[in-house]
């Protein structure tokens, strides 16, 4: 059991390992193509008193105007005409603080300049300074009659509120009084996060609105072409957090340029009253800095790493005690990281695609192996053996057995011996 345990523990930590890219950040921006009127500044009418004007979401009815009631005060979003470039639509009512005087709706005809070509409308581009004039028509539902109205629209560059100025004449008759109120675009910023695997990816989205400093979250996952350049989402939920009303994002895909990911939303508000087209349109952009193999494309809608595949192991080796010894692998996979193992242990630094011992031992012999590992999983080699053999024994010294001359050193036996000799030759002599 004592050997089972850790085992099952390596196998729950590799199972681990295995899941997935590790979650990574970008930043997100995005606009509302829609924007906002909000209620006009009060203005007196002689003989009628003080005046209330009121913008609200066009319901696709001009005999209504919508006071949505889960909010329960009017919008003031002018929002888009589906299928008519430029087309802003818009609810109005007029009232005493007792009694409605009119209401009706309007369509205002604004510039589809968008000169940097990023999908967002230069005059909903927070970035960007505001100063036009439009005009556009209505229909009141009271005086049964159309009218003309022209407003002025001005914003400093990177306010989101601004002014406008609307003037309305009915047909045949004089041009009211003008009235004037806050223009605002409503902008976003915040971040995503994303992890990603060989089967799905994930992003979890939170943004805040710009002017209100609301919180809207959510999280799907998303697909990617074959190519990395487009992103493409699946129906989900954003949960506003002042009030936890949940908005639904309809399908769609964002393009890739670089580094940021553009294209627009498409989210329904989930108030029946406005189910006739009811979508809100955003704009919004992505940029994920993160590029692990720095080939330009973000990590977000890269290829992900294979899981690693070992093409040749590593074969058994016999080395000399004292002489170097090494290993090594080849694997595809892309991204990898090694481990070397000596006997199931991971040896300390040795993580290069060869393992060299520079000087065996006797100890150096074990069983050696590798695990490869990338974001896509991890496979480990065979093992191979590391057989050292003891260095040889030295080579014999020469002695004087060997025969004169060879020019070896004289040893000192040697001239000892020689001495005695002689030594005793020239007694002899004298004898
Ligand atoms: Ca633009
Ligand atoms: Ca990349």
């Amino acid at each position: 059991m004592i050997k089972i345990i850790p085992s099952l523990l390596y196998a729950l930590i590799l199972s681990l390992c295995i899941c997935s890219l590790k979650s990574q950040n970008a930043t997100v921006v995005g606009a509302a193509k829609s924007f906002q009127l909000q209620p006009a500044d009060t203005i007196f009418v002689s003989g009628i008193g003080t005046v209330y004007t009121y913008y609200s979401t066009f319901n696709g009815t001009s005999g209504d105007f919508l006071i949505q009631p889960k909010i329960n005060a009017p919008s003031g979003e002018v929002r888009p005409r589906q299928g008519f470039p430029g087309v802003f639509e818009s609810g109005y009512a007029q009232a005493t603080s007792s009694t409605a005087l009119d209401y009706g709706s309007f369509t205002i005809n604004l510039p589809t300049v968008d000169v940097d070509s990023d999908g967002n409308l230069d005059f909903l581009q927070l970035s960007r300074p505001v100063a036009l004039t439009a005009t556009g028509s209505g229909y009141s539902v009271v005086a049964k009659a159309t009218f003309s109205i022209s407003f002025a629209l001005n914003r400093p560059a990177n306010n989101a509120v601004g002014s406008y100025t609307a003037t309305t004449q009915l047909t045949g008759q004089n041009p009211g009084p003008p009235i004037s109120g806050k223009f605002v675009v409503l902008g976003y910023s915040g971040k995503l996060s994303y992890s990603r695997s060989a089967n799905s990816n994930t992003m979890s989205l939170s943004v805040n609105s710009i002017v209100e400093n609301i919180n809207f979250s959510g999280t799907t996952t998303y697909t990617i072409s074959s190519n990395g350049n487009t992103l493409i989402f699946p129906e989900f939920i954003l949960t506003r957090a002042s009030d936890s009303v949940k908005f639904t994002v309809k399908p769609g895909s964002l393009s890739r340029s670089g580094s940021t990911y553009k294209g627009s939303l498409s989210l329904a508000d989930g108030i029946s009253e406005t189910t006739w087209v009811d979508f809100e349109e955003y704009w919004v952009s992505f940029t994920d800095t993160n590029d692990t193999d720095g080939d330009g494309i973000p990590n977000m809608t890269d290829e992900l790493s294979t899981t690693p595949a070992i093409t040749t192991h590593p074969t058994n080796q016999t080395a000399t005690v004292g002489n170097s010894a090494g290993f090594s692998v080849t694997a595809t996979g892309g991204n990898l990281t090694y481990q070397w193992r000596k006997d199931g242990t991971d040896i300390s630094g040795a993580t290069g695609a060869t393992y060299t011992i520079t000087s065996a031992a006797t100890t150096s012999g074990a069983s050696y192996a590798v695990a490869v590992t990338n974001s896509a999983g991890s496979v480990t080699s065979s093992a191979a053996t590391l057989t050292v053999n003891a260095a040889p024994a030295p080579a014999p010294t020469p002695t004087s057995s060997s025969g004169g001359g060879g020019g070896g050193a004289v040893s000192p036996w040697f001239v000892g011996a020689l001495g005695l000799l002689l030594l005793v030759r020239r007694t002899r002599k004298h004898v």
